[in-house]
């Protein structure tokens, strides 16, 4: 039976992620029927004025368990979560935030019901893990805090699914490339920054290598992705946490290539950081995401080209209308 989100909550609403899926579900589902829960104080007045919104530590377990119950939760889009590199920065705060997060929102939706959907990542994988059509299931051994997280979290999903009947559900996303909000922390970052920078100020200095090919997503897919996954009847799942989901790979240079056939004088230039760079060796250049294919019916809208030009004329619009400089 195709399930049916009727009230869902969104832990990491004001992220990269969840300021696009936010309204998204909004739209789809109807505003007041969204709870948007972040951090801190909303950055956006749109959180709070297109529906509910509030501020949750998802490592509190009686705060979110309130929530739940407040706002009679069936749903949990849980994104709340430390980025790679921050996260190697600060692993002690990533293993409380990352996991103590995600243990609580699978507890406190098996006492009250609620499916969940929780986001893995590319970090998943390791040094060890074929990096090319990188296969659904393949060996696992991240070696840094953010994988180990992000791999401990899918086995957790599955044994909440198995354990205790827990509708846990998730993928793994690549690079997330989007104009409405910072990702904050990632080693995939570069590939937003440097929108940012080709539209201001025409050149930009990378912070990995020439030749790092890695999986990227335009945030519309990512964000209909997470959608249809929660929206499929449970019994096509068999790779439920956490399903391999590509768009497009690209090293710096060929992004850069793209975009200046839009700003012909942009130019790229590179300063590696080898924590950044050393993460970004350990993940898989293109996933084989033909499980998704099969047992959702996954398909991107967006290859390279197409998000280049829609980026380029969305995050330009949006910067003019913030008044913000833009060449
Ligand atoms: C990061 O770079 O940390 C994330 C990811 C690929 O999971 N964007």
């Amino acid at each position: 039976m195709v399930p049916v989100m009727k009230r869902i909550l969104v832990t990491g609403a004001t992220g990269q992620i969840g300021s696009e899926l936010v309204p998204a579900l909004r739209e789809k589902y109807g505003r007041d029927n969204v709870i948007a829960a972040g951090h801190r104080s909303p950055p956006h007045k749109a959180l709070v004025e297109d529906g509910p919104y509030t501020t949750l530590d998802v490592t509190e377990y009686t705060s979110l368990e309130n929530i739940v119950r407040k706002f009679q939760i069936d749903t949990i889009f849980h994104l709340a979560a430390l980025l790679s590199a921050v996260a190697e920065e600060k692993p002690q705060t990533a293993w409380e935030v990352n996991m103590q997060g995600l243990y609580n929102v699978l507890e406190v939706s098996r006492e009250n019901n609620c499916a969940v959907f929780s986001p893995s990542s590319i970090g998943a994988f390791g040094p060890g893990t074929p990096r090319d059509n990188t296969p659904q299931d393949t060996i696992q051994r991240p070696n840094t805090m953010y994988g180990i997280c992000k791999l401990s979290g899918e086995l957790l999903c599955d044994y909440y699914f198995t354990r205790f009947g827990v509708d846990t559900r998730g993928l793994r996303y690549p690079g997330l490339i989007s104009y409405q909000a910072l990702p904050g922390g990632g080693t995939t970052d570069y590939a937003v920054e440097i929108f940012y920078r080709a539209i201001q100020e025409k050149k930009y200095v990378c912070f990995l290598q020439k030749g790092t090919v890695l999986d990227m997503m335009y945030m519309p897919d990512a964000v209909r992705a997470a959608i249809e996954l929660m929206e499929t009847d449970p019994s096509q799942l068999k790779h439920r946490n956490a399903f391999n989901l590509t768009a497009m790979s690209f090293a710096p240079e060929e992004l850069a290539a793209q975009i200046q056939k839009h700003i012909a004088d942009f130019s790229i230039s590179y300063q590696v950081d080898p924590v950044r760079q050393s993460i970004a060796d350990s993940w898989p250049r293109h996933m084989d995401d033909r499980a998704a294919q099969h047992e959702w019916g996954w398909q991107p809208h967006y290859n390279l080209e197409e998000m280049t030009k829609d980026m380029i004329k969305r995050l330009s619009q949006k910067l003019r209308a913030e008044g913000q400089n833009v060449t």
